[in-house]
């Protein structure tokens, strides 16, 4: 490699690690992404296009060459289709995420479910009534048969009309703002655009359709599907998972884990969970913890089975079961590098697939568990909802089967770890404040926080790993903007110890009084990608306690290091739901300077929510922090 370790990593456990992989001449996402230079520039623009057997066409940015495809698309209508496919894509993932546990609530709730129960009736009388379903006297599974309708009915509907679960949770406002846009639209362009999600299937349909050759070519109805498309996802199919996972396996409350690859312990058979689903990787979880796996691991030569989490599987499980991380997406193959994990299963998304080969050079046991996410080289056990008990315990006997081929020549743990204060789901969030978000609007309005900043990221190659993450949280902190958000960011923030209480010591006086005060870090962990949708329903109960919109608060979000194509889908309805979003790297947009504007700066003036870029951690936080500043003012809260 032509890098040294720890400038792929900030992180000191990584670094140990990609020594190894140095020395051993492993195959790593670093590795190949060198391999790859130089990229691709059209690609990076935006300005190919592949959709059609005329092509591949291109458009040179430089204006060397052509300036339209075989068909006359130009880079405008390449870019807004590329875009828009990304987001239909990462809406897709998020909601087919999202239909599968509306299902499995449908299936516990009418009996042909036993290895499941409904864990938390609470929530789901709250998300009943919510939706505007009758609860008074009605039994639990009966209440959530109707609600697990309504989420079902969601995916599939027809008509013109927008999905109950938006119109149910969406902030007064920004409701009324949303409709009252599709008016605004179509002075501007004479076409019928709309913004408020229908079907959330047919967003994504229609996204393909008017993608397809011979289609939409105007840049500003496709960014427009592209925010529709998304808002479907985070006002319905991320918001269906989050909610009907919360009925299923709790809400999230706060507690303590451990996080970073020294959670991983030499004395056990260490099964990783990798991927997006909670439904199997709770099952996993219960049967490792069961009195029968643990004998059967000691039968082996080891103490028990340590369950440890990655990505949005680990944000799950942490969340909830207060399950230790071993890190987020650039740790998925260093994890394996330690020689040991006796078993890596996974569900979908975020998955490489070099770790079947990657496990090939341990004992290490890859697991694919999805019919959607089947890898070359991987042990495939099929997960079924109905026979959920039977696999997870397979699937544990067989790390437990791998324990005695564990080669300890070639075990390297790095003990890293950090503890970190998780669970923060807005139910928790408004407890700590005692019930209502009245405290918590008071610190803002006094200006003892100034804001509030809301991140999801990922982790990408291209980007030195937690670098952004964490550089940009510390000035934020610093600044009394309180950070809170999800995904991968969320596990870097986890690892660098600024989830735990000693990170008061590091934010503004404002911050950390009131951190202090209420005994939380100045950085909450919300959970996993589609509990983005946490970070919708936080910001909505803010604005209609103020009576405002969305766009009014002082609150942006971010995602720095995004790598998938569901970031583009959260970052598109953030901005959709009136917040100002940064992102970095640069998506792939710069080929069309009418996109760039569109989403820069038409889309601030339309929804008051807008994508900037930004490259440095520090002018981001300088931008972020002059945006809070100037919609303090708008408030009434700075002169
Ligand atoms: Fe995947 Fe969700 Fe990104 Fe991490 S953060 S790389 S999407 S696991 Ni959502």
């Amino acid at each position: 490699m032509g890098t040294r370790p720890d400038q792929r990593s900030v992180d000191p456990a990584a670094a140990a690690m990609l020594k190894i992989s140095d020395r051993e001449g492993f195959d790593t996402a670093w590795s190949r992404l060198e391999a790859q230079q130089p990229q691709c520039g059209y690609g990076q623009l935006g300005t190919c296009c592949r959709n059609c057997s005329m092509g591949p066409c291109r458009i040179d940015p430089l204006e060397e060459g052509p300036r339209r495809g075989v068909c006359g698309a130009n880079a405008d209508t390449m870019v807004a289709r590329n875009l828009a496919r990304m987001a239909a894509a990462g809406a897709s993932a998020h909601s087919d995420h999202g239909r599968k546990v509306a299902l499995l609530l449908k299936d516990v709730a009418s009996g042909r479910n036993t290895d499941y129960t409904i864990f938390n009736p609470d929530k789901l009388m709250v998300v009943a009534a919510r939706l505007g379903i009758a609860t008074e006297g009605r039994e639990t599974l009966e209440v959530a048969g109707d609600v697990a309708d309504v989420a079902i009915a969601c995916f599939g509907a027809q008509g013109e009309e927008t999905i109950p679960f938006s119109t149910s949770y969406m902030p007064e406002k920004r409701l009324e703002l949303l409709k009252d846009l599709e008016g605004t639209l179509a002075e501007m362009t004479g076409a019928r655009i709309g913004l408020m999600p229908r079907g959330i299937d047919r967003e994504v349909v229609d996204i393909m359709h008017r993608t397809h050759f011979g289609c939409d070519a105007d840049p500003l109805s496709l960014v427009a599907q592209s925010l529709r498309c998304s808002l479907g996802d985070g006002w319905g199919g991320s918001l269906i998972a989050t909610e009907c996972q919360d009925i299923l396996f709790g809400t999230p409350t706060v507690r303590t884990i451990k996080a970073n690859l020294g959670v991983l312990d030499t004395d056990m058979v260490n099964l990783v969970v990798h991927g997006h689903e909670p439904v199997l990787s709770e099952k996993v979880l219960e049967w490792a913890r069961s009195p029968e796996m643990t004998e059967a691991a000691r039968a082996v030569g080891a103490k028990g089975v340590n369950v440890v989490g990655l990505c949005c599987t680990g944000n799950e499980l942490l969340m909830r079961q207060g399950v230790n991380v071993a890190g987020n997406l650039l740790h998925s193959e260093l994890a394996i590098m330690t020689g040991a994990v006796e078993a890596m299963v996974v569900d979908v998304q975020c998955i490489f697939p070099s770790l079947a080969d990657l496990s090939s050079c341990f004992h290490t046991r890859f697991i694919t568990t999805s019919e959607q996410t089947n890898i070359p080289g991987a042990l495939h056990i099929q997960f079924e909802e109905h026979d959920a008990n039977a696999i997870a315990r397979r699937i544990v006997q067989t790390a437990i089967d791998a324990f005695p081929g564990r080669n300890a020549a070639k075990v390297y743990i790095p003990q890293e770890t950090e503890e970190a204060m998780v669970g923060f789901s807005v139910e928790q969030i408004l407890a700590a404040l005692g019930g209502t978000p009245d405290p918590l609007v008071e610190v803002i309005a006094n200006g003892t926080i100034k804001g509030v900043v809301g991140i999801v990221g990922c982790n990408n190659a291209k980007v030195q790993q937690d670098f952004f993450h964490l550089s940009l949280t510390r000035e934020l902190i610093k600044r009394d903007i309180l950070v809170l958000g999800t995904g991968c960011w969320a596990i870097a923030a986890a690892k660098a110890g600024l989830m735990n209480l000693d990170a008061q010591q590091q934010a503004g006086p404002g911050l950390k009084a009131v951190c202090e005060q209420l005994g939380i870090p100045p950085v909450l962990h919300m959970g996993s990608c589609v509990d983005c949708s946490r970070m919708l329903v936080l910001t909505g109960a803010l604005a209609d306690h103020l009576g405002v919109d969305t766009a009014a608060l002082p609150v942006v979000g971010s995602a720095p290091e995004w790598t998938t194509e569901k970031a583009v889908a959260i970052g598109s309805y953030f901005v959709g739901s009136g917040l100002p979003v940064h992102l970095w790297p640069v998506p792939p947009i710069l080929g069309s300077p009418v996109v760039t504007k569109i989403l820069t700066e038409s889309a601030k003036d339309l929804l008051g929510g807008y994508f900037f870029v930004e490259e440095d951690p520090v002018a981001t936080a300088d931008r972020m922090e002059a945006i809070i500043m100037e919609k303090r003012v708008g408030l009434g809260l700075e002169k």
